[in-house]
């Protein structure tokens, strides 16, 4: 059966858009705007959503897709589990006052998960962290981390990275999910969940939907609790080593701020993403918002990209995700960035590898902003 990537628009009040994405129909959502949502779907699917009463436009074959963008010369720049690994050593070994590496965990095929500590002091009381790779597909979210890493490195003797490294550390963990990006390599490029043999027989859970913090309350497309969907939230909170990683991470490290990468749609968001609500305590919630709004701005003034702050669930709702989970139980700044491309269009989780290194560029400045804004807020210390 061949599955395509949709345009899905609607103006029937019979059908609204709302409905399409908090109705558990099993979809892949790849993009939400007021006005329409993109998904990949079975042909099968998208006509019962046209008998539904939405409009279906196809925008590409999933195969004409992949030949266009998930080319060889397309995976040349992106890291794979093991090169990762290979980079991250050379990096500690160059560095070895700064840098060191760390396994926080073992993925469900017994992979390892690195973390590596970038600062002066081991053991400091200010402690930033970056996430990247939570989902398998979305290549990009690795490169971003680890440039950073590596920019905090090669930049160790200059301010103001100087100062935050006498200061304070850096955790980076570029690749949360190791299974899932290997898969994508091997067998499937558009897999996005972990590599777990469910109950059933599908494979996958959703490492963004197993954090603990209104864990499993939500049950629709885009937060499910169907296994074989693409957003399952897991049997019960923290089912997955990889997210237990990151919990054990955060327990010890008690970092100041999160920041997590994924693609693509050019966002930055900040929680709640279970709910509507804005968080209630107005000092954290005007924290984070202008935050946000200053990240927004910085990667603007790089090459001009729009990437637009806002609430998580204003893209959609979801339960479980690891902002939510960061802020929810440690009260800490907590933001999400979608990185490029803005539409399938221009590649979708698919980005041009002649883009990895402008992506990282313009999300420099934004990612220094993180660092400054939690390193240097004054206070204790
Ligand atoms: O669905 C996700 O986990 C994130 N989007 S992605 O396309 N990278 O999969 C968004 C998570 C942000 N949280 C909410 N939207 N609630
Ligand atoms: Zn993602």
């Amino acid at each position: 059966m061949a599955a395509l990537i949709a345009r899905v628009t609607s103006t029937s009040t019979e059908a609204p858009l709302a409905w399409l994405l908090s109705a558990p129909l099993g979809l892949d959502v790849w993009e939400v705007t007021p006005d329409q949502v993109v998904l990949q779907v079975e042909e099968a699917q998208a006509g019962r959503l046209e008998a539904m009463g939405y409009d279906v436009e196809q925008l590409r074959m999933t195969e004409g897709y992949l030949s266009t963008f998930a080319t060889e010369a397309a995976a040349t720049g992106y890291h794979t589990a093991a090169t990762l690994e290979q980079d991250l050593r050379r990096l500690a070994e160059v560095h070895p006052e700064i840098a060191d590496l760390h396994e926080i965990g073992r993925s469900v095929e017994g992979r390892p998960q690195w973390a590596l500590r970038i600062g002066e002091r081991r053991g400091s009381d200010r402690k930033v962290a970056f996430l990247g790779c939570h989902h398998a597909r979305e290549w990009i979210s690795v490169e971003v981390p680890f440039r950073l890493a590596e920019h905090l490195l090669e930049h160790s003797s200059a301010d103001p990275v100087q100062r935050w490294l006498q200061r304070g550390e850096v955790w980076v963990v570029p690749m949360v999910n190791p299974d899932g990006h290997e898969y994508t390599h091997t067998h499937d490029r558009l897999w996005r969940k972990n590599r777990r043999r469910n109950r059933g027989g599908s494979f996958g859970v959703d490492p963004n939907r197993n954090y603990g913090y209104m864990w499993g309350t939500l049950n629709i497309n885009t937060s499910s609790h169907v296994p074989s969907d693409q957003t399952y939230v897991g049997p019960r909170a923290f089912s997955e080593p990889e997210t237990r990683a990151v919990r054990d991470l955060v327990a010890r490290q008690l970092f100041g701020g999160v920041l997590t990468y994924h693609s693509y749609s050019q966002l930055i968001l900040y929680p709640w993403g279970y709910t509507s609500r804005p968080v209630k305590d107005e000092a954290d919630l005007r924290g984070m918002r202008d935050l946000a709004e200053e990240m927004a701005r910085l990667v603007k003034g790089v090459h001009g990209t729009a990437y637009t702050p806002q609430q998580s669930s204003r893209l959609y709702p979801t339960a479980g995700d690891t902002t939510d989970w960061t802020y929810g139980e440690y009260d800490v700044p907590s933001i999400t960035v979608e990185l490029r491309p803005a539409s399938a269009l221009e590649g979708g989780f698919i980005l041009p590898a002649e883009q990895i290194e402008p992506c990282w560029e313009e999300n420099r400045p934004a990612a220094f902003e993180f660092i400054r804004h939690v390193l240097e807020k004054p206070g204790e210390g």
